[in-house]
């Protein structure tokens, strides 16, 4: 059987040569943002990592290829075609045999990553905990999974849809360090803090790197979660926020939203009723971690 992993070219040479690569996921565009919006804003992240000296490894299933560096054609069709489906790790080997085009969650894209051999991974926000899940058990594979991969990702904590104490409960008992970038306020994605408090700060690429370094001298294999707040001056006016969150999980209710599709519509209804200001303010968050992604590739690289 032939390997059903595709890496491209430019992602195998990089890391061959052990220059600096940064994994991008693809949900993000395929679900998390409207067209035609969702493309531009794909390519720009590619654009950004390219323009630091990184390889971007945009990652997802084009016709049933699982690949660690989408072409721009490729990323152009995951962002435009008709039935693209969300795939979570889970999904990957039946969306490939089905010659589906998926884009890749945080859990699928991270693993993705791993098996390529690319360690850093910028996003904008993880999966976690749903709100009701003690009644819903919904909680993201994003968590799990992440617990048993060796990488960095950057993100900018979990979006408010989801319970945010919840989720930082979860990261405890599943091992998975967090540390906030030159904060301890756990961000909100939307909004710099959360009003949730983490225990460590890190200051630098360069600290981050030692980190990991010195989780995998210890044989600790658990991805290092760095939450990145946007500055304060550019977020969702919390207030606004507030009143929007409570009536985006209220029609969800309503319309008896549930499991995968839970997160497409709260973001989706978000967008609506603020104008598109949360989609300015999720591009922006993502923008970010793509650059602090890139950095802490180029702090990691060329080190085992
Ligand atoms: N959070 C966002 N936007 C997104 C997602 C999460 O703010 O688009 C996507 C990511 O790809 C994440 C996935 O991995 O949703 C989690 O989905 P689920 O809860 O179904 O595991
Ligand atoms: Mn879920």
């Amino acid at each position: 059987m032939p390997d059903p992993l595709a890496v491209s070219p430019e992602v195998r040479d990089a890391l061959a040569a052990g220059a600096p690569v940064l994994a991008l996921e693809s949900t993000i565009f395929t679900h998390g943002l409207p067209r035609p919006r969702n493309l531009d804003v794909a390519m720009e992240a590619e654009a950004r990592v390219r323009a630091l000296g990184v390889v971007p490894a945009t990652i997802g299933i084009v016709e049933g290829r699982p690949t660690v560096g989408l072409t721009v054609d490729e990323i152009a069709r995951l962002s435009t075609a008709d039935g693209v489906v969300k795939a979570s790790l889970r999904d990957v080997p039946v969306a490939a045999v089905k010659g589906r085009n998926a884009g890749t969650t945080v859990a699928a894209t991270g693993h993705l990553a791993s098996q390529a051999g690319v360690r850093v991974f910028a996003t904008g926000g993880l999966g976690g905990v749903h709100r009701g899940a003690a009644q819903t058990f919904d909680e993201s594979a994003d968590l799990p999974t992440l617990a048993g991969l060796p990488l960095v990702v950057v993100s900018a904590g979990v979006k408010s849809i989801l319970d945010i104490p919840l989720t930082l409960e979860r990261l405890e008992t599943l091992n998975l360090t967090v540390v906030g970038y030159r904060t301890t306020d756990y961000p909100g994605f939307y909004v710099a803090d959360s009003g949730h408090d983490i225990e460590y700060q890190v200051d630098s690429p360069a600290e981050i790197a030692a980190i990991v370094r010195t989780r995998d001298g210890l044989g600790i294999v658990s991805t290092l979660l760095i939450a990145n707040p946007l500055p304060s001056e550019r977020q969702l006016d919390p207030a606004l926020h507030d009143d929007v969150l409570e009536r985006a999980l209220a029609a969800a209710d309503a319309q008896g939203v549930a499991g995968h599709d839970t997160t497409p519509f709260l973001l989706d209804f978000l967008q609506r009723e603020t104008d598109g200001r949360s989609l300015d303010v999720n591009v922006e968050v993502y923008r970010g971690n793509v650059e602090l992604g890139a950095r802490i590739a180029i702090a990691l690289a060329g080190t085992a």
